[in-house]
């Protein structure tokens, strides 16, 4: 069983969740924080390098003010109570995307854990806050015109281009997974997801558990990986 070493996950799911209990859409965001806790200790514990989680996308901005407001207020309440833990179990937070527009109080406790962290050696735990793909990409761009510009670089090439990513530091993302069943990528990691496997999974993020984790873990493991060349047939 191959461990992927990069897991990128869309968490979807914690408002259809909550609507199917009668409750508000931020209790399963409450959950949705719980489970992130709970992923992150079972993927560091079973050898995942990298999981990058996409909290917050660039058009989550146009859902109600008060929704917005409490998912704002998460970073506080996820950091607070499990910071010592990711701590003793050797995680790295990092994150990417653009934390210009995120309120100075989520982004402070964001930047808190990333320095608290940086010596850990364990998984990195990811996070895309305010990110959007499409804008990584024109903002990758912008940047590499502007070196080529000022003649710090002369040739445009793939692997140059890499460089000006969020994720230029992370490993290749191996598997994509969706909870909650939509099948579309909604604008996350649209250059680094080139080869990577993609499960959908009916679960809600709230339900989502390691267990379910080893499933999609093993549904990578049952594809054959080809990254456009031909590997060897599988024999049946
Ligand atoms: C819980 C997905 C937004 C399910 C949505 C740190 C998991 C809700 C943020 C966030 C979480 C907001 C501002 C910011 C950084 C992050 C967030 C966490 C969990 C855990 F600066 N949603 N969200 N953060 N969930």
């Amino acid at each position: 069983m191959k461990v992927p070493k990069h897991i990128a996950i869309i968490m979807d799911g914690n408002g259809r969740w909550a609507k199917a209990k009668g409750l508000p859409r931020t209790a399963g965001h409450k959950i949705g924080v719980e489970k992130v806790r709970e992923i992150a200790i079972y993927a560091n514990s079973i050898g995942v390098k990298c999981m990058t989680l996409y909290a917050f996308s660039t058009e989550n901005w146009n859902r109600p003010e008060a929704e917005v407001n409490y998912l704002m207020s998460l970073p506080k309440i996820f950091f607070e109570s499990y910071m010592k833990e990711i701590m003793k179990n050797n995680i790295r937070i990092m994150m990417i995307g653009d934390m210009d527009e995120i309120p100075d109080n989520a982004r402070t406790v964001f930047k808190n854990a990333i320095e608290e962290s940086k010596d850990n050696t364990g998984m990195i735990l990811n996070f895309a806050v305010n990110y959007g793909g499409r804008r990584e990409i024109v903002t990758a761009a912008r940047k590499y015109a502007e070196d080529v510009k000022n003649g710090k670089i002369n040739d445009i090439d793939e692997e140059g281009f890499k460089k000006y990513l969020y994720t230029s530091e992370l490993p290749e993302v191996d598997l994509l997974i969706r909870t909650s069943y939509e099948l579309r990528i909604s604008n996350y990691l649209l250059y680094q997801l080139a080869y990577s496997e993609m499960v959908f999974t009916h679960t809600l993020w709230p339900d989502f558990k390691p267990s379910d984790l080893d499933l999609c873990i093993d549904e990578y493991n049952s594809r054959d990986r080809r990254f456009g060349g031909l590997n060897e047939e599988k024999t049946a």
